[in-house]
């Protein structure tokens, strides 16, 4: 028994039962805010951001990463009446992607068509 208690506080010290990071949507709970994910299931980096964005290139969310070309799932948390969201293929708000409204206000996955190419979002009335 000793050398089993020996062995796992061994382990432990290695962080073998380490917790799993938080998935990146635990990070994207801010109310207002529109959530791009680096993976699919908003898993990955995440990139937050207030207000529509002309272009990701060279911006930097409010979490401090940048996410140019890199969206594979989203999450919105918009409220009041512009809260509804439309996101672009292109810089300056060109090229339609995907919409997040009514009870459409996230998506673990954009699809092979949409995948890593989103370059910006704009904030419209619901
Ligand atoms: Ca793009």
């Amino acid at each position: 028994m000793k050398r089993f208690l020996a062995i796992a506080l061994m382990l432990v010290s290695f962080g073998f039962f380490a917790l799993p990071p938080a998935p990146a949507e635990a990070r994207c709970i801010i109310t207002g805010t529109y959530c791009i994910h680096e993976h699919r299931d908003y898993n990955g980096e995440a990139c937050v951001w207030k207000g529509s964005v002309p272009n990701y290139l060279g911006q930097t969310s409010l979490n401090g990463f940048s996410c140019n070309d890199m969206a594979s799932s989203w999450t919105n948390n918009g409220t009041g009446p512009i809260r509804c969201l439309v996101s672009f293929m292109h810089a300056n708000y060109s090229v339609r992607m995907w919409e997040a409204y009514g009870d459409h206000m996230k998506s673990d996955w954009v699809g092979d068509e949409h995948n890593d190419k989103a370059s910006s979002h704009q904030w419209v009335r619901c």
